[in-house]
């Protein structure tokens, strides 16, 4: 059978690329399974999207925002119709086991009604003026054209998290889907469209970094960029956008950790680090990647992960009974393989996985056995890097103040937790930890789509996603003074006499 091919997304239509080039996709979990031709484009391509996204800008931002709302509300409730067609499409190009993938589509689900409840609040100030007769308030103001680099994580959550907060404010936008999950972002594109979203507010062009995604950030006329990806990519896209000054929020990586207290529920935070270190394999910038665990419960904890690590079914998402997918590509597998090495040559103990899967089921796949070291220490490079697999480290702590010192002594801040029953213990916690992101008695993963989402130091620019702090990366305040005295009243200086 002829394998499908699928278009780009411009003003309203499918469009092939100008370079006539095309790319595969295929199964992370079967590379047998071609998912479909994609088109390979270029600058050429970026340019015409950016082109009919400019134009569309004109009209989409004088759009008043309940419609704008009525538009996502319209679009959720179609993905809401669509979330089984659109998840099973997403376990196929990107390997996370299918409700995971139904957790992806939700994502996208939750931001379209909460954005389009935004449209009808939007909310700036109004403040007494300093003079009399003058009224002063401040309105949020669209930007512009918004470019878009997403990863193939969260294929249609990331893109629909960005896309909804920046339709809202009444900018228009052109996006640049991984090249290894692109389907879920046409999938999502189809559902704008048939929610009646005008041609050329959202656009997709699929292909390389190199020659779509630099281009879209290059281009004068896009006034937003956001990108979420690695800290290395992030850097280069920053510097791209410097010299601009144009906004750019970045979402980069994390070595998210959980705190195991010697007075925790032990079975709970088993549960959680299963749930943080290998959900979506491990490939979430929130995974739990280092677990900082009492010594007077390593034992038991260790053993209990392992165990349950061992226990866990991996093969190819679809399947309901399997409980984790495999790396997305060959890259990713390689890089998996290699840190495993790293921690086995540092002195880490192997305690569970640790090896590519070759059998019957996984020989056409990239899979690798849910993997933990035990007797990490907080200087090894498995303790300190993201590693974006299905690898956790145990490091052994003496106390809470150890283990946050441990988990502050990081590049990166998104995520972390605390498994205790102490409540004074988990204030501290919550106090201290220098992560945009703190769960009590659950794992680092889980965000939900109405707070922000976002980290701090090297894992972000001080720019949050999600939430309505979403809304301050897509727009402009505008401070408003109106003076109805009839004289030119000037500020600072004709200040009424106080009695
Ligand atoms: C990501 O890993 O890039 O909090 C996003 C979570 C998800 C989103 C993760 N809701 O784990």
């Amino acid at each position: 059978m002829q394998a499908p091919v699928f278009k780009n997304f411009v003003n309203g239509e499918w469009v092939t690329a100008t370079s006539g080039k095309l790319v595969e996709n295929r199964n992370p979990a079967d590379t047998r399974d071609l998912i479909g031709l994609f088109q390979d484009s270029s600058a050429e391509d970026v340019k015409a999207a950016v082109d009919v996204a400019a134009e569309a800008y004109k009209s989409w931002r004088l759009v008043p925002g309940p419609q704008r709302g009525e538009i996502l509300y319209r679009a959720g409730q179609l993905l809401k119709d669509r979330k089984e067609k659109y998840s099973a499409a997403m376990t196929r190009e990107m390997g996370k086991v299918l409700k995971e993938a139904r957790g992806d589509v939700q994502e996208a689900i939750d931001i379209s009604f909460l954005m389009g409840g935004e449209g009808r609040r939007l909310f700036g100030q109004t403040t007494p003026s300093e003079l009399p007769n003058k009224f002063a308030m401040s309105v949020r103001c669209p930007v512009g054209v918004c470019g878009f680099i997403t990863p193939w994580n969260f294929p249609m959550a990331i893109p629909s998290w960005k896309t909804m907060a920046a339709l809202i404010c009444g900018n228009t936008v052109v996006i640049k889907p991984a090249t290894d999950t692109p389907h879920s972002t046409l999938n999502f594109a189809e559902a704008l469209h048939d929610a009646g979203l005008p041609p050329g507010v959202f656009n997709v062009v699929t292909g390389s970094g190199r020659r779509v995604g630099m281009p879209l950030i290059k281009d004068p006329r896009v006034k937003v960029v956001s990108f979420t990806g690695s800290t290395d990519v992030g850097r280069t896209i920053s510097e791209a956008c410097a010299s601009d000054f144009k906004h750019c929020h970045l979402e980069m990586g994390g070595k998210n950790p959980i705190i195991v207290m010697d007075d925790a529920n032990v079975d709970l935070a088993v549960d959680g680090a299963v749930w943080g270190a290998f959900g979506t394999t491990g490939q979430r910038c929130t995974a739990s990647s280092r677990l900082l665990v009492h010594k007077k419960v390593v034992k038991e904890f260790t053993q209990k992960l392992a165990e349950r690590a061992r226990a866990l079914k991996v093969g190819n998402g679809l399947d309901e009974t399997v409980d984790m997918g495999p790396a997305i590509n060959e890259g990713q597998l390689a890089t998996v393989l290699e840190y495993i090495e790293i921690g086995k040559n540092e002195g880490a103990t192997l305690a569970a996985g640790g090896v590519r899967l070759t059998g019957p089921e996984h020989e056409h796949g990239f899979f690798v056995a849910p993997t933990v070291f035990a007797d990490g220490h907080r200087n090894m490079r498995i303790a300190r890097e993201e590693i974006f697999g299905a690898v956790t480290v145990v490091v052994p702590i003496d106390s809470l103040e150890e283990a946050i010192d441990i988990a502050n002594d990081s590049d990166y801040g998104l995520s972390s937790a605390i498994f205790t029953q102490d409540v004074n213990k988990a204030f501290v916690a919550m106090r201290d930890l220098e992560a945009g992101i703190f769960y009590v008695n659950l794992p680092t993963i889980g965000a939900e789509t109405h707070l922000p989402f976002g980290g701090w130091k090297q894992t972000g620019n001080g720019h949050r996603e999600a939430g309505s702090a979403a809304l301050d990366v897509f727009s402009e305040w505008k401070s408003i003074y109106v003076d109805y005295s009839g004289r030119i009243q000037k500020a600072q200086i004709d200040i009424p006499a106080s009695s």
